[in-house]
């Protein structure tokens, strides 16, 4: 792996803080980014214990947002439509948001966090409160596979992905699809989203190293759409090497071109990002000096896992912003990880309150403007540093 880039040390994104707990020394881990040139993937160098990130007290609920109760939704309808699943199965089901848009005869989910597979077991689904691995698959799928494998915002998070893919290609029916969702390495690289890159986010998939992968374990890419949440993700379905009941689609083709156009293939495409990336941190800070100089009050806006990169890489500290504002109830009244910045439960923006307001869930700009017309409309300036640092 070729190293490139060093986001410094960094606590662990969603290991909020307590009061009590605030002067205690906390564990760091560096951030360092690197490039495969073999299989073209891109992932963290330095990875932290699975245990030590997702258990228990994991803080981030997906349904949190509208756009993403929306999109969830959107793709029930559309897999109920399409392929009419009897057996379907979700890794990282989170609170349940995508699982209860489906019959609970038909659904179970996988979710190693306990907290939230509660949240789901709670509405009648069927949960397990497990890693995702070989075992779990056996458990699962021994006497009857799955026809359907859903999986958003959650392989990114798995190290070993051989144990992944051999435990989905088990589960899986022979005619079955495995439909995958994640940040797109290339809409990173446009937008300068380092902030994609924290402990959980081991790799950023790009659909060139994805395809070379899932090739290992007998499965291919037969379509990809692209979805604006999360900054921009890719929307992969996947099905056996053998399977011949559907086609492979040109969205395929297309995605490798634009990659291997945009460089996802060269390590100098990487090492571009790096210096687009140690200016963006010069200037973000330089935004947030300027304004203190002039004692304007700043507040930050979703209490986010890509804000610790970013607060982190940039030191941007609790004597800059004030507070975060999060509608997240396991956020609340906690603090963020090395920045110590204190997360507050939501209120509609103030001009009163504060004059400008750090977008921590950039990827929610629209949803987030909508509800915050009133004090945009009274001269209320967001700052943000997607894809430039600047004040919107
Ligand atoms: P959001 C998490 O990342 C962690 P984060 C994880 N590793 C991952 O991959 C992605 O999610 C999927 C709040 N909010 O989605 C809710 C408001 O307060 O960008 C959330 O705390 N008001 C699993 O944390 C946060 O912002 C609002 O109006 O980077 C958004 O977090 C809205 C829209 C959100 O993911």
């Amino acid at each position: 792996m070729k190293k490139f880039l060093d986001l410094g040390l960094q606590p662990l994104a969603n290991s909020l803080l307590i009061k009590k707990n605030l002067k205690k020394k906390e564990k760091k881990f560096r951030l360092q980014l690197g490039f495969n040139p073999k299989n073209y993937l891109v992932s963290i160098i330095n990875t932290v214990p699975k245990e030590k990130m997702f258990n228990e007290k994991y803080p981030y609920k997906s349904s949190e947002s509208k756009t993403m109760r929306l999109s969830f939704k959107k793709l029930s309808q559309k897999i109920k439509k399409l392929y009419n699943p009897n057996r379907i199965l979700e890794i990282g089901s989170n609170d349940g948001v995508f699982l209860k848009n489906f019959s609970r005869r038909n659904v179970i989910g996988v979710e190693p966090c306990n907290n939230l597979a509660k949240l789901t077991k709670k509405k009648g689904y069927k949960t397990y409160s497990e890693y995702w691995n070989p075992q779990l698959s056996k458990k699962i799928a021994g006497k009857k596979k799955i026809d359907l494998i859903y999986s958003a915002n959650t392989l990114s998070h798995i190290k070993d992905i051989s144990s992944i893919f051999k435990a989905i290609n088990f589960a899986l029916s022979k005619n079955g699809i495995l439909i995958l969702e994640d940040p797109s390495l290339l809409e990173c690289m446009k937008k300068n989203a380092y902030d994609q890159f924290y402990c959980e986010h081991i790799y950023v998939f790009s659909t060139i190293a994805l395809q070379k992968i899932l090739y290992n374990f007998g499965l291919e890419i037969f379509d990809i759409e692209e979805t604006s949440t999360h900054g921009g993700s890719n929307r992969y379905y996947i099905k056996k090497i053998n399977n011949n009941l559907y086609k492979i689609k040109k969205s395929v083709k297309k995605h490798i071109i634009t990659e291997k156009n945009y460089g996802l293939h060269s390590f100098s495409t990487y090492k571009k990002f790096s210096e687009r990336i140690t200016v963006s941190k010069k200037k973000l800070l330089k935004i947030f000096l300027n304004l203190k100089k002039k004692e304007k009050r700043i507040i930050g806006y979703g209490a986010t896992a890509k804000s610790c990169t970013v607060l982190n890489y940039c030191n941007i500290g609790n004597k800059i912003i004030d507070y975060f504002y999060d509608t997240t109830s396991f956020k609340i009244n906690k603090y963020l990880p090395g920045s110590k910045i204190k997360i507050k439960q939501y209120k509609k923006l103030n001009i009163k309150d504060t004059d400008y307001v750090f977008l921590g869930a950039w990827n929610f700009k629209k949803e987030i403007f909508k509800k915050e017309k009133l004090f945009i409309k009274n001269g209320g300036k967001f700052i943000t540093h997607i894809p430039i640092p600047k004040i919107l």
